[in-house]
């Protein structure tokens, strides 16, 4: 596939040049899954071309990592609604009772307690969450790689996608199967050594660091695969908070 793919790329890039992009790249781009679900918005055409760009010449690329002197001394935590009556029973808890749970095209829904993940084998990672509106910060993260949870779950191969959601009715996010197999996708329950504070997304967070900070979906509770994102708000893969933000925010 990646031959082909590189060269409908390479051919997607000289159409771009002129103007009639559309047509042509995201024929080939759907036939190959190179085109994002929101590919008709606003950011249509550069989009499909960097997602598509990102899926075939980079499929494993890794996001970068810093080393520990570059742990930022003041981390931001960006603000969230409040919180649930829910989540803070939680939280009166330490969590002992929040779980994730995995289902959809699965072989065997999984659901998981934070101990639980905790007992899997872990990942550590000093990465950077970038927000769209401009900041970033340099962390350690520790946490399962999604790809062992899913694994657990066993992804049935209809599987395209996945959507996490949190606490947070109005926050979640959808990412492709490459993305969430991706080594660097972790389901997060540390920082910096220490667990996982709440103001940023404690007890379990998805970290997606090849992608911008609104993908690390903070408080994730729920993951369901699925091999279209039809039928999820409205269909473009996120909620409704984020639209105007890509669906595909590689970096
Ligand atoms: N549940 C939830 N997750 C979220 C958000 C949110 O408001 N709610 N904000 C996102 C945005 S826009 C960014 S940039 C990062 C910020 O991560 P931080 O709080 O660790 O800085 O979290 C993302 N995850
Ligand atoms: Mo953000």
């Amino acid at each position: 596939m990646s031959n082909i793919s590189r060269r409908t790329l390479l051919a997607g890039g000289a159409i771009a040049a002129g103007t009639a992009l559309g047509a042509a790249l995201s024929k080939a781009g759907q036939r190959f899954g190179l085109v994002p679900p929101d590919a008709g918005g606003i950011y249509g055409t550069g989009e499909t071309l960097a997602y598509a760009a990102h899926r075939v010449l980079g499929r494993n690329a890794l996001a970068r990592e810093f080393p520990r002197e570059m742990i930022s001394a003041r981390p931001f935590a960006n603000a969230v609604s409040p919180h649930s009556a829910a989540f803070r029973r939680h939280q009166a808890a330490n969590f002992a009772t929040w779980r994730l749970h995995v289902h959809g095209q699965v072989t065997q829904p999984v659901t998981l307690s934070v101990a639980q993940l905790r007992a899997m084998p872990a990942s550590s990672q000093v990465t950077e969450v970038t927000c769209e509106e401009g900041w970033s910060y340099v962390a350690e993260w520790t946490g399962t790689p999604l790809a062992s949870v899913l694994a657990m779950a066993g992804v049935r191969p209809t599987s395209r996608y996945i959507v996490y959601y949190s606490s947070d009715p109005d926050w979640w996010e959808s990412i492709d199967i490459d993305e969430a197999m991706h080594p660097q996708t972790i389901v997060a329950w540390g920082m910096n050594g220490a667990d996982l504070p709440v103001p940023f997304g404690g007890p379990l967070r998805l970290r997606v660091p090849r992608q911008l900070g609104y993908k690390s979906v903070k408080f994730m509770n729920r993951i369901v695969l699925t091999d279209s994102l039809d039928g999820f708000g409205d269909g473009s893969g996120q909620s409704f908070v984020n639209d105007g933000y890509a669906w595909y925010a590689g970096i």
